[in-house]
């Protein structure tokens, strides 16, 4: 371990007791975790504070004087221009990891169309049909083949189409569609936002800070609409769409007397092909043979979200616990793919003889095995990792601990799971929620989601702002490694409802759900997109996304991804709250339009707060906001009164 200064108490760093028990042992053993550099490399102070541009070199140019309007960049940058350029980069990134996730599950489903992947199918003919009829493509009589391969056919232009509008905005409600249009930002392809962001942002193009937010717009809005919401439709057709199944968490899901094998990253098909590798028996029977009772699967991060929604996997932790769960000494092997996957899992894995294997073409790490799986042959890649893992276990030398805690809970809601559980078969739909909003029972929605940071202590905000939402009659939908916070604080389960205000609790008790609705992975942000959409629809709350009594947040983000997810929410309407930093310099016009004038073209607005508390409160006076332009705050009174009446009686 390097030499370190003082370090931070585990207890000061993380929610999480696994994960806090998990950092003294490193720290015993001598292993560094990213906790430990978050605390000796503290952020630059320009970058931090300010900003910084090096998009030439005339630069870098520091722009990091107290007024912000001191100083231009050398070739005459504003303040605006940086903030904004920056800003549009880090949009562009993050769309650019959603859409390139959502074209490698198109190329698996074009295989499996084209029969030259045999190891997948097309498993849920329902949601096939549903896409295919929500891009008005022909279903009546077809066959699944027909209907696929048209379908196809329509998801690429999401990436490809040069000019016109992506077939997904079909689903978007007209009055915001006819927002982005006065605007000038309905994407037309992916591929060609993300890369006239990337040239619109570069030295001496764009320079006109609200020209260039049109641009952030389009791009992050050809992510939530675009590539993301094809990942996970493309999914659900592929793996089958989620519903509700119990599920264990937190790092007492790992086995002393079994092979652990733990699955990190994004995309599905990697654990969808261990599923299947880990039943077969000529493997099972490689590891008795060895000694283990068993192979036990568990995933962590997105991909092991996506995966829980749909088989109940059990799930190890969020990004901070990645490294964490190493420390155990218990995992056999960690197998990776894409996204969020720190390159000192490498050593750290050394530190525990635990094999540390890449998968994907596009994400090796220096000093990892790499055993590439082709999804043509997923099974070749997916048996070796785990042979790779029993012959680990068959020679375990390090001592282990497993942390006890585990937590049940409630996963895989999607937004036709809503629908049926809300109405039953014979009237699904919305209506119900709808009503209840309208009645006051449920106040509004709320999408809490993101990562967790070493600069925030893991899961704190996460949990207290969930907490102090549902208390206050908001019902929360959520993803990512937000969801695991929650999970792992046992809030996920339908007896969180006695933490909710009375009106939230009597719904949930009604239809028995949790107050804390699980949807899975970052990309799955596109089924709260839906959600949106079909409350619009149903009626009642406006006409657009921007009138619903909803709001989002991310307290603990880290990726340019979360920033293009905050970015798409708030271009299709919502308060889009985010927490321990932003990044755009305060005090500057750019900061206004992102922050105030934004909502005056139709859009949400961003907000920011860094206690979890006064985030929530921010979302919950912009709840009361929308339902006092509705006009139904009147009713939400009323209920009150009725049961303080009921009360006294
Ligand atoms: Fe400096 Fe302008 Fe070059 Fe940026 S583009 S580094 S502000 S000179
Ligand atoms: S894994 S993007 S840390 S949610 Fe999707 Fe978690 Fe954020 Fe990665």
């Amino acid at each position: 371990m390097a030499k370190l200064k003082e370090l931070i108490r585990p207890e000061d760093i993380t929610t999480c007791d696994s994960t806090r028990q998990m950092i003294h042992k490193a720290r015993k053993d001598g292993v560094e975790l990213f906790f430990d550099r978050a605390e000796n490399m503290r952020p630059c102070p320009i970058g931090n504070d300010s900003a910084c541009c090096k998009h030439c070199s005339m630069g870098p140019c520091r722009m990091n004087t107290k007024d912000p309007y001191a100083r231009v960049g050398v070739c005459g940058a504003t303040i605006d221009t940086i903030v904004a350029r920056n800003f549009g980069r880090m949009v562009a990134a993050g769309t650019a990891a959603h859409t390139d996730h959502g074209m490698a599950m198109l190329d698996l489903f074009r295989g499996v169309i084209d029969g030259t992947v045999k190891d997948f199918a097309i498993k849920d003919t329902v949601k096939l049909v549903e896409v295919a009829s929500s891009l008005d493509i022909e279903t009546e009589g077809r066959s699944v083949q027909d209907i696929a391969t048209d379908l196809y056919k329509e998801l690429e232009l999401t990436y490809t189409q040069v000019d016109g509008e992506i077939p997904l905005v079909k689903r978007v409600p007209e009055k915001t569609l006819e927002s982005w249009r006065q605007e000038g930002i309905v994407p037309r392809g992916a591929m060609r936002e993300i890369m006239e962001m990337m040239h619109r942002s570069a030295m001496g193009v764009d320079q006109d800070y609200e020209n260039i937010t049109k641009q952030i717009s389009r791009t992050a809005l050809a992510d939530g609409w675009g590539g993301s919401m094809v990942s996970t439709d493309i999914s659900d057709i592929l793996f089958g769409t989620p519903s509700p199944v119990e599920v264990e968490v937190d790092m007492g899901v790992l086995k002393e007397d079994q092979v652990n094998i733990i699955v990190h990253g994004h995309e599905p098909i990697l654990l969808e092909a261990m599923l299947v590798s880990a039943a077969s028996p000529s493997i099972l029977k490689m590891a008795t043979d060895a000694g283990a009772k068993g192979i036990n699967l568990v995933g962590m991060c997105c991909s092991g979200l996506d995966v829980l929604s749909r088989h109940g996997l059990p799930h190890a932790g969020n990004f901070s616990s990645t490294e964490a769960v190493l420390v155990s000494g218990a995992v056999d092997a960690m197998t990776v793919d894409i996204q969020c996957i720190k390159q000192d899992l490498v050593k750290v894995s050394e530190c525990y003889d635990t094999a540390f294997i890449t998968t994907n073409y596009r994400a090796k790490i220096e000093g990892a095995t790499h055993i590439e799986l082709d999804e043509h042959d997923p099974l070749e890649c997916t048996d070796n990792v785990i042979i790779k893992a029993i012959g680990r276990f068959k020679n375990r030398s390090k001592s282990i601990v497993i942390p006890s805690h585990t937590a049940k809970g409630i996963h895989g809601f999607s937004h036709e799971y809503i629908k049926y559980m809300l109405g039953g078969s014979f009237r699904s739909g919305y209506e119900p929620l709808n009503d209840n909003i309208v009645n006051g029972r449920i106040r509004g929605a709320a999408g809490v989601v993101g990562c967790t940071n070493p600069r925030s202590k893991q899961d704190f905000s996460h949990v207290e702002l969930v907490k102090e939402l549902i208390k206050n009659d908001v019902l929360v939908v959520q993803t990512g490694c937000s969801q695991m916070a929650l999970a792992k604080a046992g809030l996920t389960t339908p007896g969180a409802a006695a933490l909710a205000g009375s009106g939230l609790a009597e719904v949930c008790e009604t239809v028995g759900i949790p107050p804390v609705l699980g949807l899975g992975s970052c990309v799955d942000n596109s089924r709260i997109l839906m959600i949106l959409s079909e409350m619009v629809k149903t009626g009642g709350l406006g006409d657009s996304i921007a009138d619903l009594p909803v709001a989002g947040c991310a307290p603990e983000w880290m990726s340019e991804k979360a920033i293009a997810i905050g970015q798409y929410f708030v271009a299709s309407g919502v308060f889009t709250v985010f927490g321990h930093t932003f990044p755009i310099t305060e005090g500057t016009k750019f900061e206004k339009h992102l922050f105030e004038e934004l909502e005056g073209k139709g859009f949400g607005k961003w907000g920011f707060a860094a206690d979890p508390i006064e985030m929530a409160h921010l979302m919950i006076a912009h709840i009361d906001k929308k339902r006092r332009d509705l006009g139904i705050d009147q009713a939400r009174e009323r209920v009150l009164v009725d049961m303080a009446d009921r009360r006294a009686l």
